[in-house]
């Protein structure tokens, strides 16, 4: 069949290419090319500026990231996580043999329910691990007080909630640390890439040790440590995406609201607000399929992908779902109707600078016929 255009959730945002030639020119005559350098730096510099963070630690991507931040704080036995996320989360945890202890999200902001968090606490307990899902804040202040209740520590993969904030303080401010992603998917990128925000001196220079092999200085290793240090390309990336991150997040918006209008008519499809009081990515266009739609959210997107709409089921089927989870702890959907329910219904759907407004419009229509 063809296509007009193959549609992508996840398509890279891209600023100034002449900048980002300029800055890599400059690296070359340089011959600085990783190991935390100028553009590094000044990257950390200007991220930890942004988020009004004491400390931001750039890193190889994301899921280094968290391995990081749950070894520097010493989590061990279990950890309290969503199952609803993407499988670094779990992952991480379990790369290190902690025990990821799925645990249920509310039914309207996808993210943990401090309640039911507070219900799967055990003597083996020692972290929450809490995800901004989707780029919207868990109930930050419920998930503090249960770990502040029971002496554990708290942290969030912050991977989709880059440039969100919550009651006002930027996501980067919360728990013990935070994580991003600068994936190349999300809405703002380093190519690979990643980091960890925190306002403790103390973590900050444990994972700043850990991160470059436990090197303190030369010939001196004083952690077990791994390699997990941003190269000099993907700052460079990072700071002329920087320059235009409010363009991109405009043009998110600009699409979002698009797609809410276009979607407004059709009977079944119900669209995941934002909450505008709050700053926010807008970069994830999340579509629930109810029952009053003619066709399940699975046979939804065979359509759309036959029309060359990649549209994406993220999170399905959830952690628990799949190996080494479903095996390790084959009853855990028992603990997770929420989990299970979403994942059976939650669409993505192409947003960023890469989506124009005729392709959203071709999206709408075939939602619309497809639904008719
Ligand atoms: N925690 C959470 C909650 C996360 O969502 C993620 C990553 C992490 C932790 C870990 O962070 P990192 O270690 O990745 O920094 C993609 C991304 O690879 C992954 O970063 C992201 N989450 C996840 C949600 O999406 P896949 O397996 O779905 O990738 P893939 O290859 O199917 O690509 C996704 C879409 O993006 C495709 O439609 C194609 C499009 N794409 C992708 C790339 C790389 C482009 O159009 N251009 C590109 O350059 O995981």
């Amino acid at each position: 069949m063809q296509f007009e255009e193959v549609l992508h959730v996840g398509a890279p945002n891209i600023g100034g290419r002449e900048e980002f030639h300029r800055l890599i020119d400059e690296m070359f005559d340089r011959r600085w090319l990783t190991n935390h350098g100028m553009l590094v730096q000044e990257f950390e510099s200007r991220l930890a500026d942004y988020l009004g963070v004491k400390h931001c630690i750039t890193l190889c991507n994301g899921t280094t990231g968290l391995e990081l931040a749950i070894r520097a704080l010493d989590l061990s036995g279990e950890v309290i996580v969503p199952s609803f996320t993407f499988i670094a989360t779990a992952h991480a945890l379990k790369w290190q043999e902690i025990t990821p202890v799925f645990c249920d999200i509310d039914r309207c902001s996808y993210t943990l329910d401090p309640d039911v968090v507070e219900r799967r606490i055990t003597a083996e307990t020692t972290g929450i691990l809490g995800v901004h899902l989707y780029g919207r804040p868990c109930e930050i202040d419920r998930l503090q007080s249960v770990a502040d209740r029971y002496d554990l520590k708290l942290l969030f993969d912050a991977a989709h909630a880059f440039g969100c904030s919550h009651g006002g303080r930027m996501i980067g401010n919360f728990g013990r640390c935070e994580v991003f992603s600068f994936h190349a998917t999300k809405v703002f990128n380093t190519f690979e890439g990643g980091a960890i925000t925190t306002n403790d001196d103390q973590l900050a220079q444990r994972i700043r040790l850990m991160l470059n092999f436990g090197f303190a200085e030369y010939d001196k290793v004083v952690y077990l440590g791994t390699n997990g240090k941003m190269s000099e390309v993907c700052a460079a990336m990072g700071l002329v995406n920087l320059n235009e991150l409010e363009r991109f997040i405009a043009v998110n918006r600009m699409n979002y609201e698009q797609y809410r209008v276009g979607l407004e008519s059709i009977n079944g499809l119900e669209l995941m607000p934002y909450q505008t009081s709050e700053r926010c990515n807008w970069q994830y266009i999340v579509v629930e399929v109810r029952d009053a739609y003619s066709k399940s959210r699975d046979e939804l997107i065979d359509v759309l992908h036959s029309t060359g709409i990649l549209a994406r089921r993220y999170f399905w089927p959830g952690c628990h779902r799949m190996e080494p989870y479903c095996s390790l702890q084959p009853d855990a959907g028992q603990f997770l109707p929420v989990t299970d329910h979403v994942a059976e219904r939650l669409l993505v759907l192409p947003n960023g600078t890469a989506t124009s407004s005729s392709a959203i419009n071709r999206i709408i229509g075939v939602l619309r016929v497809a639904g008719g």
